[in-house]
């Protein structure tokens, strides 16, 4: 593996370390958007649309980098590389990879705020998500909001009072009482945004009868060893760097949700399956 290249600007680190979140416009020209757009009409993807973008919030077709090669290869791409190891330092894996979807159908696709992490608690908080934009974000159909500076509140509560979790914040006061820090992103195709994943977060329905298509890649530093939670395929993909067998532990208290009824849910292996393969050949 190479030295990452297109770091990001002292000020946009700043930028990141201060709101929580950055948007960095034309990373991808209009044709390599245009290819990713023909890839999302893959017949795979076509029937979760089809079967799930009416009824469901957001199509989120995960394991995204091993079903199609050019995902892969964009999760993989030195202009977001470059960018997440100024956050993440040079050792980076990917968490998770997922399509980012709303359907045409109007008023679907709502996503109640969030932190990323509540979705899979790590031992550090050196996590980020990247949004790449295959179509403009606007208010209409339905741009993510994010509040400023919300990182620095640490783990908000995502679970009821049976300790269930249906990845929602249970403190709404974080944005009701903080107008002023709402921050809706309108990035166009082609741009990407960064977030911390302790950045609250939320969309809300798509009413432009347009689909809004975008893709998700959530990476981790090297130390930050899952405690929790869904292991993908493509967990634990070595996007730069290597693996040290090093965990880093900061003082965050964690509650682990139940899962079936009593069970916490737990991060047995580190990797996925096809992931471990993929670093095995590439000797990382
Ligand atoms: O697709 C959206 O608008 C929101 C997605 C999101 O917040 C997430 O994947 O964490």
């Amino acid at each position: 593996m190479t030295t990452p290249s297109h770091p990001l600007t002292a000020s946009q680190v700043k930028a990141y370390q201060d709101d929580g979140f950055i948007v960095i416009d034309n990373v991808f020209s209009s044709g390599e958007i245009e290819t990713l757009r023909q890839a999302e009409s893959f017949p795979e993807i076509q029937t979760a649309l089809e079967e799930k973008g009416i009824k469901h919030k957001t199509v989120h077709l995960l394991e995204l980098t091993r079903r199609y090669p050019a995902f892969l290869a964009l999760a993989r791409d030195p202009r977001i590389v470059g960018a997440i190891c100024s956050l993440l330092g040079p050792d980076v894996q990917l968490q998770h990879s997922k399509l980012a979807t709303k359907s045409v159908a109007k008023g679907t696709g709502e996503f109640g705020w969030h932190q990323d992490i509540t979705f899979y608690p790590h031992s550090n908080t050196s996590l980020l998500s990247v949004f790449v934009y295959l179509d403009d974000a606007t208010p209409e159909n339905g741009c993510m909001s994010m509040v400023r500076g919300s990182q620095r509140l640490g783990p908000l509560s995502h679970l009821d009072a049976k300790r269930h979790f249906d990845g929602s914040c249970r403190e709404p006061e974080h944005w009701e009482n903080n107008p002023e820090n709402v921050v809706p992103i309108t990035p166009k195709a082609g741009s990407i945004s960064i977030h911390h994943c302790l950045t609250l977060h939320g969309s809300p329905a798509n009413m432009s009868g347009q689909p809004r298509r975008g893709v998700v890649f959530s990476y981790r530093a090297d130390d930050a060893q899952q405690l929790a939670d869904r292991v993908f395929q493509d967990t634990g993909l070595v996007v730069s760097g290597r693996r040290h067998g090093i965990v880093r532990c900061e003082s965050v208290t964690w509650k682990l949700p139940r899962r079936t009824g009593h069970d916490y849910g737990t991060a047995h292996f580190q990797i996925g399956e096809w992931a471990n393969k993929l670093n095995a050949e590439a000797g990382v």
